[in-house]
């Protein structure tokens, strides 16, 4: 049979890099190798059937089917395993996608399969009915699993001649890793942990390598249809972004998956850098706001990032305490050196910039409408839809580095009036009194230079890494004030992170 009889599964055709996940039924030449086994744990029947690379293998109570079984729950026609040739990144798999047809129930590890297929994977638990309940396993690359003679269970009557070739690569096979590799699926590679954050797309949680112990973050993306071409979009746009980073001061990117979980949904992972030290969000609550040495440090790896990023026409866009992840080198000795204003207890802090599930390539940036980013940290001319540049990631950078330093926003309804939404917009940033006295006016004006309603007269990273508050670091051996601070009625001021976190 040829390859023209593939059925494509999924609609990913944009580019080379988006052609890697292709379904098809595999209908191909090595057909009757086989691909799992269905371990019985029926009582009494010890065995296996051997599911082979066929396209359908019937599982019933008539003898017509491939796998025939007597127990008086079974239908004729119980359901159905369908061997699906998955192509992902260049690794070739043949998965088995079970379909139920019967009246009294297919389980998988407990759920009843209700009018529709499932991926079956390694060690999942099949029960048929009520009474026939089967360990599934997939046989590994190029191992042929024989039926134990001696089983009660019969195997499955198949012409096992090897008449058919192996099937030979086209051009268009010529891919990065070897075809013939069974790449692992991520649950055969990691043993997923607790949850480290959540969001309206995925869920990040804490993972560990199976064979090198590493400790690894992984988004997960919610099951996607693999049609919804909105989702999928995201999900290629943020892992083309952080494939093509590398950088001390980003979360790197270890590795990613994309499974089928049924001919219809896709399951995404994005394995990372496990950044171990919390969010800068958490160290702002801890300490209501930060020392001005400690934010000049935290914030010079903050622009390094942003630099990096900006120098390869990428926008963040989501700049906000919660996206700064902390990696904090801790004191063993008392004579070890500090390598930067840190806390006593601290030797160093590498900040890393996280999430870009908003970030963009600029060179394909259209004006758009679309309104990303957490509202008190966005950009005016976002708020305006009149389409905006990397300078909206300044902006974000001036508001994080006024929270830092007063331990609240600069814009918020606890503000109004004006409206937060106006608040921004009029770029209407004020320096209360008595929080901000003992910050040096190097950096309000630094602060005033971000915060600048027109993107074209706000500061681009290079002006903002120049800034005097970076190498005059005057406020070491503090000098008095000169810039005006607005005295405030104290009922106005909003309430700290700290003050907000302990209300929740
Ligand atoms: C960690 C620890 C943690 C969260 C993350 C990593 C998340 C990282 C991340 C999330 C993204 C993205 C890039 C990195 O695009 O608490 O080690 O959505």
């Amino acid at each position: 049979m040829t390859s023209s009889l593939k059925r494509q599964l999924s609609g990913e055709t944009r580019d080379s890099d988006e052609k890697r996940l292709q379904v098809a039924v595999d209908v191909g030449e090595n057909e009757y190798s086989s691909v799992a086994v269905l371990v019985s744990l029926i009582p009494g029947k010890e065995g296996k059937y051997i599911v082979k690379g066929k396209p359908t293998t019937k599982i019933g109570r008539s003898r017509a089917c491939d796998i025939a079984l007597a127990e008086p729950d079974i239908s004729t026609l119980h359901c159905e395993l369908c061997v699906l040739t998955v192509t992902i990144d260049g690794y070739q798999r043949r998965l088995v996608n079970i379909v139920d047809r019967s009246r009294n129930g297919t389980f998988v590890n407990g759920n009843r399969l209700v009018k529709r297929d499932y991926i079956l994977r390694n060690g999942d638990r099949v029960v048929l009915g009520r009474s026939c309940s089967f360990l599934f396993k997939y046989l590994a690359d190029n191992e042929e699993e024989h039926p134990i003679s001696a089983s009660s269970v019969p195997t499955q009557g198949e012409n096992n001649s090897d008449q058919f070739k192996k099937p030979t690569l086209s051009s268009q096979d010529v891919v990065r890793r070897p075809l013939s590799a069974q790449r692992p699926t991520f649950l055969d590679r990691f043993i997923v942990g607790k949850e480290l954050g959540s969001g309206h797309y995925a869920i990040v949680k804490e993972a560990t390598d199976k064979d090198s112990g590493d400790i690894v973050a992984v988004k997960i993306f919610h099951p996607q249809r693999n049609d919804d071409q909105k989702k999928t979009k995201q999900f290629r746009e943020e892992t083309k972004i952080l494939m093509s980073i590398q950088h001390r001061n980003i979360v790197k990117l270890i590795d990613r998956f994309v499974e089928p979980v049924s001919k219809a949904q896709i399951q995404t992972y994005l394995v990372l850098e496990k950044v171990s030290d919390g969010e800068l969000f958490d160290r702002i609550v801890r300490k209501t706001k930060l020392r001005q040495e400690e934010t000049n440090a935290i914030f010079t790896q903050i622009l390094n990032g942003l630099r990096y990023l900006h120098a390869k026409n990428i926008i963040h866009r989501d700049i906000k305490p919660e996206n700064i992840l902390l990696s904090i080198r801790k004191r063993q000795h008392t004579e070890e050196q500090q390598r930067g204003p840190w806390d006593d207890d601290e030797i160093d802090i590498t900040i890393k910039i996280a999430d870009f599930g908003l970030a963009k390539f600029i060179g394909e940036m259209q004006f758009t409408n679309t309104l990303c980013g957490t509202p008190s940290y966005v950009a005016p001319e976002v708020l305006k839809k009149t389409g905006y540049t990397s300078k909206v990631d300044l902006w974000s950078a001036g508001v994080l580095l006024y929270v830092c330093l007063c331990g609240f926003p600069p814009f918020s309804e606890q503000l109004s009036p004006p409206s937060m939404k106006e608040q921004i917009l009029q770029g209407k940033v004020a320096f209360y009194s008595p929080y901000w006295d003992n910050v040096d006016d190097s950096c309000l004006h630094l602060i005033s230079n971000l915060l600048v309603v027109n993107p074209a007269f706000r500061y681009d990273v290079q002006q903002t890494m120049n800034h005097p508050w970076f190498s005059d670091n005057s406020y070491l051996a503090r000098s008095p004030a000169l810039m005006s601070r607005q005295a405030i009625d104290e009922s106005r001021i909003p309430k700290t992170y700290s003050e907000l976190s302990s209300l929740q």
